[in-house]
């Protein structure tokens, strides 16, 4: 424990392996690593299928499927290097011609059902870059632990949606003035098989719903959305919890009161108003928590992979993507002496709102020996990344410190 960068997780997983590549010893901690699991384990419909070899399997019941961060280098996330995140079964029949999308809540003037036809012909269609990230992205650099999935920084990607607003949708239907807030029913099924169950039922502000980039999408990087990501119909809310952008999507209810649906409760996607020690107990109540909203600034390192080597007076060139839930972000730094310097990063502006911008940079490096570097964003309200986990919670959301890779030069 006495390393000066071991507290709160700091070099546990990736920081971890890239050390062991560095200096060629054994990963003290292999066997607690995630396993590619083999096909001929899996029960329920593969969802490898399709994914690069390389995705980290975190469990297959549910399926959730995380990428190494290098796989993330392109501008706009492939499918087939997208991460997973399932809380039940993904529907075993779909039958298009008679999916229906149905508006209804007490919100409400009168409840409506559309065919997956009906909403492609009468509303207009619109495209953009989105970035969705599990709101458990990071959890496994948190001390002590918390349940669920131990995610590094890869549960996260900014595809290309395409799809209806759902504020031209509300619009059609006649939403009251009581509205407050939208929650989504989904068909996935609960791990249970109970029909009567939901695996997830979340939502949004009815403000937050009535956004532009707020889609009804039925395509995915100009194709139907893959089975997995929630073929056929999709709500898709850029930057806050994934959670909220539902798969499978059935229905919208227009609620007068804030959405009560499976996993709106308890710790689920909700952390201490006031900040606690770790470990702390707090009554999971209204009291006590508040919902997560938008995510916190963060950027990760695409290229190069963790434990690159570089000939000594070379530049080493880096790239990677940053995001800020609902804001820009305003700066990225780098780092090669722990965060006692920052020298500034070139970053590109979004290619819309809610989209991750990409950086890049060339680090010199005063001599030969091992490094790390740093990277850092800092949001268009000045809220950087700190450089070790922020403030601990129950649910083990909203680990957005600093991405390092290590290097070793000469
Ligand atoms: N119907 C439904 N929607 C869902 C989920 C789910 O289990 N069922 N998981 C949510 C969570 S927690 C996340 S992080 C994202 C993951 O989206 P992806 O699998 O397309 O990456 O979907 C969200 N939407
Ligand atoms: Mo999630």
């Amino acid at each position: 424990m006495n390393t000066p960068y071991n507290r709160r997780g700091f070099l546990k997983n990736s920081g971890l392996a890239a050390i062991a590549t560095v200096i060629g010893t054994e990963m003290v901690h292999a066997d607690k690593l995630p396993v590619q699991v083999a096909l001929s384990d899996v029960g329920e419909k593969d969802a490898l299928k399709g994914k690069s070899a390389e995705m980290i399997v975190q469990g297959d019941k549910p399926w959730n499927v995380e990428s190494p961060l290098h796989l993330l280098d392109d501008e706009v996330t492939p499918v087939e290097k997208m991460f997973i995140r399932n809380n039940g079964l993904v529907p075993e029949k779909v039958d298009i011609k008679n999916w229906t999308l149905t508006i209804d809540g007490e919100s409400v003037i009168a409840p409506k059902t559309y065919t997956l036809a009906e909403l492609k012909k009468k509303f207009k269609h619109h495209t953009y870059q989105l970035v969705l990230e599990c709101g458990g992205n990071g959890r496994s650099g948190y001390a002590p632990s918390t349940s669920g999935n131990q995610w590094g920084q890869g549960a996260v990607h900014c595809a290309q949606w395409t799809g209806v607003r759902l504020k031209d949708i509300l619009k059609d239907v006649g939403v009251k003035n009581d509205a407050v807030y939208i929650g989504y029913h989904s068909k996935d099924l609960h791990l249970s098989r109970d029909p009567k169950k939901e695996s997830i039922s979340r939502g949004v502000p009815i403000a937050k719903a009535m956004e532009d980039e707020t889609l009804i999408a039925f395509a995915l990087n100009g194709k139907d959305i893959p089975e997995f990501h929630g073929f056929p119909l999709r709500l898709v809310v850029g930057g806050w919890p994934a959670s909220v952008s539902g798969k499978w999507l059935s229905t919208i209810s227009v609620r007068n009161k804030v959405h009560d649906g499976a996993k709106m409760d308890g710790h689920s996607y909700r952390i201490p108003k006031s900040p606690i020690a770790p470990g702390q107990e707090v009554p999971q109540t209204d009291q006590y928590f508040i919902i997560i909203e938008s995510m916190p600034v963060k950027s990760i390192i695409t290229f190069p992979k963790s434990g690159a080597m570089i000939a000594e007076k070379t530049e080493l060139a880096l790239r990677g993507h940053a995001w800020a839930g609902d804001y820009a972000v305003k700066k990225v730094e780098s780092s090669i002496d722990f965060g006692a310097t920052w020298q500034p990063c070139s970053l590109q502006a979004p290619a819309n709102r809610l989209a991750w911008q990409h950086w890049n940079t060339k680090v010199k490096f005063p001599g030969h020996g091992y490094y790390e570097v740093w990277v850092r964003a800092t949001d268009e309200n000045g809220i950087a990344q700190p450089m070790v986990s922020p403030a601990w919670n129950p649910g083990g959301y909203l680990n957005n410190a600093c991405e390092r890779i290590a290097v070793k030069v000469g």
